[in-house]
């Protein structure tokens, strides 16, 4: 459940920031236009915003998931793998430790982005009741990035051992988080009971972050562009495969019990709806021209 949110605003030099797709410029009122229906978004399902001014000394600053990684149990400022975006940590470091005192940081050489590391959001709770199951008895629980134990219903998810959250992480090594970013950080969430896998992407053609790729949603089912559908660190999940065409839309953000997606993706849309899922469509068109997601926007936690 979160309750909080970080964003940023966009800054009016928002087109200056960095880009590897050709689709134009953005324009500056309709990106504030569509970072606000964000923000209602968010409010809407119940999180208090906390919104940074915009800094012109950082077009990209928008994107305020890439410089920190927030878990259940404490926070990390990243170190950017783009020298343009380094700045923005310190703006960061202030406000988040509000929240967290004790913040981490990832240090040279390592450089690591948010958008890179993906958390696994498990079946159920931890403390949950598993609940009257339509489809049978039992429900699997996502523990340790496995899908083990098997609980009967009415039985209590067990609560973790001293220190765990037995929270797993997918970190993808890109050409923005590099090996020692990724290591660092995967030390770091050890420490905190978690554990991770890597997912090397600088072989896989046209997203520029992990998450430009696949999302967590829950239910022991990851969204996933076919380009990393076969990657054996995905295997005992159920795949939900975004259609060619329409990978953009894998970055989408499970945010309570409403998953927000971008507009413009009627296939990935109508497989949401599908599996019965309540659904925010939001037009992201600006933001798309920046290289930038539904979750690189905000940095949504439970303090
Ligand atoms: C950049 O290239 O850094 C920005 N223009 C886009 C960052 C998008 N962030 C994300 O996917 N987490």
């Amino acid at each position: 459940m979160f309750t909080h949110a970080i964003t940023r605003l966009p800054a009016a030099n928002f087109a200056d920031g960095l880009t590897t797709v050709d689709l134009g410029i953005p324009d500056y009122p309709k990106t504030l236009a569509e970072h606000g229906r964000y923000l209602v978004a968010l409010k809407e399902l119940g999180l208090t915003l906390t919104q940074l001014p915009a800094d012109l000394r950082y077009p990209d600053s928008t994107f305020v998931e890439d410089v920190a990684i927030i878990t259940e149990n404490g926070a990390i400022l990243t170190r950017p793998g783009a020298e343009s975006r380094a700045g923005e940590v310190a703006a960061m470091k202030d406000t988040l430790r509000q929240f967290y005192p004790e913040l981490a940081e990832i240090v040279a050489p390592g450089t690591l982005d948010g958008g890179d590391i993906c958390e696994v959001v498990p079946v159920l709770a931890r403390g949950e009741v598993v609940p009257v199951l339509a489809r049978g008895e039992v429900v699997p629980v996502l523990a340790r990035g496995e899908v083990v134990p098997v609980l009967a219903r009415g039985e209590v998810v067990p609560a973790p051992a001293r220190g765990e959250t037995g929270a797993h992480f997918f970190i993808g090594i890109s050409l923005r988080t590099n090996e020692a970013g990724a290591q660092q950080l995967a030390d770091w969430l050890a420490t905190k009971g978690c554990t991770s896998s890597f997912i090397d992407i600088r072989q896989t053609p046209g997203i520029l972050h992990l998450k430009s790729g696949i999302a967590s949603i829950g239910d022991n089912r990851l969204i996933v562009i076919d380009s990393l559908a076969a990657h054996p660190a995905f295997a005992g999940y159920e795949l939900i495969r975004v259609a060619a065409g329409e990978e953009y839309a894998a970055n989408c953000i499970l945010v309570n019990d409403t998953i927000l997606i971008a507009a413009g993706f009627p296939k990935f849309e109508a497989t949401l709806r599908g599996l019965d899922y309540k659904l925010k469509v939001l037009d992201m068109s600006e933001f798309q021209k920046m290289d930038g997601g539904l979750s690189c926007l905000s940095l949504r936690f439970q303090p």
